[in-house]
């Protein structure tokens, strides 16, 4: 019987190849929790769906049950609430992660509580208060429904201290269902690759970007840190690395220490990571010399105007430069790019599509802008008349590139702009001299299709 059960309530359902990964988070809070001398069960549902972990639940009878949720996951994280309130009717749910830290109330009263923010040191205090039969309602961090209906306890949980991070253990790797995941990467993408992280948040505040846990703020763990759980996940069976920090350069002198510690270690994996444009190419070079393979930059738009607008704080000329020096040391670069901004023209769209050919791309993501809960978007689109309640439900949608709310084109119009945009990134990449002769011709077709488009 273990005293706190964690359950992440993804399921996997998609047909397409998509990227799985064991949630991080969950496995922070349960290795702090542990060092207090709790027994934690983690229950990940991407393989064995939400039935097989109310079972499983129940069957724990907890002191309490934990269940992540972020945007695509409401109605899965509901799912599973519902069904154990009624099981373990006297045992608190709580729900936390990216989205109930933004949007508490979309998940009370079907959780006892939310708790928003990070989540380690207010668990503690949490499973205190719930051991000594104590009321939680006054923790920071704590949300919950009054009698009549009014949330109470609007504040996130303090970001925990820079000095206390570095001391915390990394995720406990040894509850995450690794057959799962190592079997499902193997068949699906021919290498098994696995998440670190290695430092919390990003100060930069993109007008479009949700920062529900860490807010535009920064904080790293230390290089042993991150070399034992670089380590551990090794030892699990794992070929390849994804550093899932929100940018890894961010601080990029630290991320060449990690890099000369791989090497002094003598640790040979490949990795990737999420990467920012305005580093030097010296950069570039000492990662790819310790096995960086490739990193995704969020380029999103080929506009100066749109990037402007979305506080990007690069220029077109600035993606350009940095992706050529990548190539050059022998990293792939890989990019996401936005379509529907709000104040988004047919030009800048356009823009866009001329600017993709002009980078030496490995791969290539076009997603429709989702303004999210949380972010200075949603609020501009809010406050712009953009967005109705029926929409706001959409967002488990986000990344399916529907339109979310009242963009300045169609849905239809977009969606014609994304296939133009991939059709001819792919065949410039695959169909040689033939794709390279055929690109302009895709984008000069565009051009006239979406003219006429509202
Ligand atoms: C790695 C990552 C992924 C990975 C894996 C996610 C996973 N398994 O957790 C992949 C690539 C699969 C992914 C996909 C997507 N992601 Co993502 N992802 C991230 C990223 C970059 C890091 C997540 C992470 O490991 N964080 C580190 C840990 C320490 O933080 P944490 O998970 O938040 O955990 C802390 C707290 O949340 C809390 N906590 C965590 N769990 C629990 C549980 C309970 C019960 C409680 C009380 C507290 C609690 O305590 C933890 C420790 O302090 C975040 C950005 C970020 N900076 O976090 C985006 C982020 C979570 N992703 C996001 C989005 C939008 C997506 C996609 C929808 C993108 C898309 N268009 O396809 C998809 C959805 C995929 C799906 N499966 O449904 C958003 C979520 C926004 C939201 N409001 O929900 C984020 C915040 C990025 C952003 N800025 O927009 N993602
Ligand atoms: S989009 Fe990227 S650079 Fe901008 S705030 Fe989010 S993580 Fe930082």
């Amino acid at each position: 019987m273990a005293d706190i059960v964690l359950i992440y309530p993804y399921v996997h359902r998609e047909t397409r190849k998509v990227w799985l990964f064991p949630p991080l988070g969950q496995g922070f809070i349960a290795a702090y929790l542990r060092t207090l001398g709790f027994s934690v069960r983690l229950l990940d549902c991407t393989f064995r769906g939400t039935d097989w972990a109310i079972t499983e639940a129940v069957r724990e009878q907890p002191l309490v049950v934990g269940v992540y949720c972020m945007v695509t996951m409401r109605e899965d994280a509901l799912v599973v609430a519902r069904a154990l309130r009624e099981r373990l009717a006297h045992v608190p749910l709580v729900a936390g992660g990216p989205m109930p830290s933004g949007n508490p109330a979309a998940f009370l009263p079907d959780f006892d509580l939310v708790m928003r923010g990070e989540g380690e040191l207010v668990w503690a205090e949490l499973v205190g208060c719930l051991g000594r039969g104590e009321a939680y309602t006054h923790l920071e961090g704590v949300c919950t429904l009054d009698a009549d209906g009014s949330l109470r306890g609007a504040a996130k949980a303090p970001l925990i201290a820079k000095e206390v991070l570095t001391r915390m253990p990394m995720p406990a790797r040894d509850l995450f269902d690794h057959e799962g995941y190592l079997a499902y990467w193997e068949r699906t993408f021919g290498y098994t690759q696995t998440p670190v992280f290695t430092a919390r948040g990003c100060p930069y505040g993109c007008e479009y970007c949700d920062q529900p846990i860490f807010g535009a703020t920064y904080r790293e763990h230390t290089v042993d840190q991150v070399m034992e759980d670089i380590e551990q996940a090794l030892s699990a069976g794992y070929t390849r690395i994804w550093f899932s920090d929100d940018i890894f350069m961010l601080n990029w002198q630290r991320s060449l220490k990690i890099c000369d510690e791989i090497l002094r270690r003598g640790l040979k994996f490949r990795w990737d990571c999420l990467g920012r444009v305005d580093v030097q190419r010296k950069v570039f070079a000492r990662m790819a010399e310790a096995g960086c393979d490739r990193i995704f930059f969020g380029i999103e738009s080929g506009s100066p105007q749109v990037l402007r607008q979305m506080g990007k704080r690069f220029t077109p000329e600035t993606v350009r430069q940095a992706l050529h020096d990548a190539n050059d040391v022998g990293i792939k670069a890989a990019a996401f790019f936005q379509i529907g901004y709000p104040g988004e023209t047919t030009e800048d769209i356009l823009s866009t599509l001329q600017f993709i050919p002009t980078l030496p791309l490995d791969y290539l993501s076009f997603t429709i802008t989702y303004p999210l809960p949380g972010t200075k978007l949603f609020d501009r689109v809010v406050a712009e008349g953009r967005i109705s309640e029926a929409e706001q439900t959409e967002w488990k949608r986000a990344g399916h590139n529907v339109l979310t709310y009242k963009a300045d084109h169609s849905q239809i119009k977009l969606r014609s702009a994304i296939y133009a945009g991939r059709a001819r990134f792919l065949a410039e990449k695959h169909l040689g001299w033939v794709g390279k002769a055929m690109g302009p011709a895709i984008t000069i077709g565009t051009r006239l299709a979406l003219s006429r488009m509202r």
